[in-house]
């Protein structure tokens, strides 16, 4: 497929996913969500990737689904939208190794749901964070409503759908809404450095982290735990990478992942 809004660029294990439709903001249409899901079936089984980084051009990562589109929508092809927004950022979720968002500018409505369904979020100091879907009578439709009181508490969450302001980078990163604040000349550099860090790692530990922090955040604590003792175990034994790394930090040197 050849892609229209989405711009990639893969160095080794790292892909760096730009949405580029500054004009209307990198406002989210069916295109885009056509080329993402596109992109995720392509990149979901590539053994090969280490981590995804995703930003936006110009001065917004994202300013929300395309109101443009959305406008002459009736009930069901509303909700039919709703869901196709919700199964993309699901999958993206879901992909098996981590990826994080770089959020440049602004990340208002479906371009917050966005960020959220990211593993972690690093903001430039000029990011504009909002739910701003009641000013428009509207509610947010790819779970925005789900995850923000997941990712902060229940009234940060209320506060910010209710209000619909929109919050500084200083405030998403007090609710926690970003894990690190850069400058915005070195959003991208701090981005790619975390994400390089990330790939250092051991392969197969990290997918396993992600996979089962996030499983475990849906269950139980103990249900939790003995999948991640299930998980932990996988990483032992002869020829495995838990044995590598323990192996290169006890020889002083560093690890060979295979
Ligand atoms: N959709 C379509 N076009 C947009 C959007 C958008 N969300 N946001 C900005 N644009 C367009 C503008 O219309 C404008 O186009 P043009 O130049 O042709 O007039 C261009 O981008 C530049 O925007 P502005 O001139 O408005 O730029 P400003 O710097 O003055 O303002 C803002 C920036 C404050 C971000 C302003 O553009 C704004 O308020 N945008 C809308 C933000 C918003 O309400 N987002 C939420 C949308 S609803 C949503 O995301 C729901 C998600 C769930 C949907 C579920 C599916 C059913």
């Amino acid at each position: 497929m050849q892609y229209e809004i989405l711009k990639t660029e893969r160095q080794g294990g790292l892909l760096l996913v730009t949405i580029s439709r500054p004009q209307a903001l990198n406002a989210l249409n069916t295109r885009f969500f056509n080329e993402m899901d596109h992109l995720v079936a392509a990149i979901k089984e590539d053994d090969g990737m280490r981590v995804m980084v995703i930003t936006g051009e110009g001065k917004a990562f994202v300013a929300g689904a395309d109101i443009a589109e959305m406008v002459d929508k009736d009930s069901l092809a509303g909700s039919a939208f709703s869901r196709l927004g919700q199964n993309t950022f699901r999958s993206l979720e879901k992909l098996p190794f981590p990826v994080i968002a770089a959020i440049n500018g602004f990340a208002l409505g479906g371009g917050l749901e966005l960020a959220m369904a990211c593993d972690f979020r690093i903001a430039s100091a000029k990011a504009k964070f909002g739910q701003p879907e009641v000013s428009l009578g509207l509610i947010p439709g790819y779970a925005g409503t789900q995850r923000l009181s997941r990712l902060t508490t229940l009234g940060d969450a209320l506060f910010l759908l209710l209000t619909a302001e929109m919050i500084g980078a200083d405030d998403a990163l007090r609710i926690g809404l970003v894990q690190k604040v850069t400058e915005p000349e070195a959003l991208m550099e701090e981005t790619m450095r975390l994400a390089n860090l990330i790939g250092s790692k051991g392969p197969a530990a990290v997918r396993k982290v992600k996979q089962v922090t996030r499983a475990g955040f849906e269950m139980g604590f103990d249900e939790g735990s003995s999948l991640e003792a299930e998980h932990f175990g996988s990483l032992f034994g002869p020829a495995s990478q838990g044995e590598e790394g323990m192996k290169a930090f006890l020889g002083k040197r560093k690890p060979q992942w295979q």
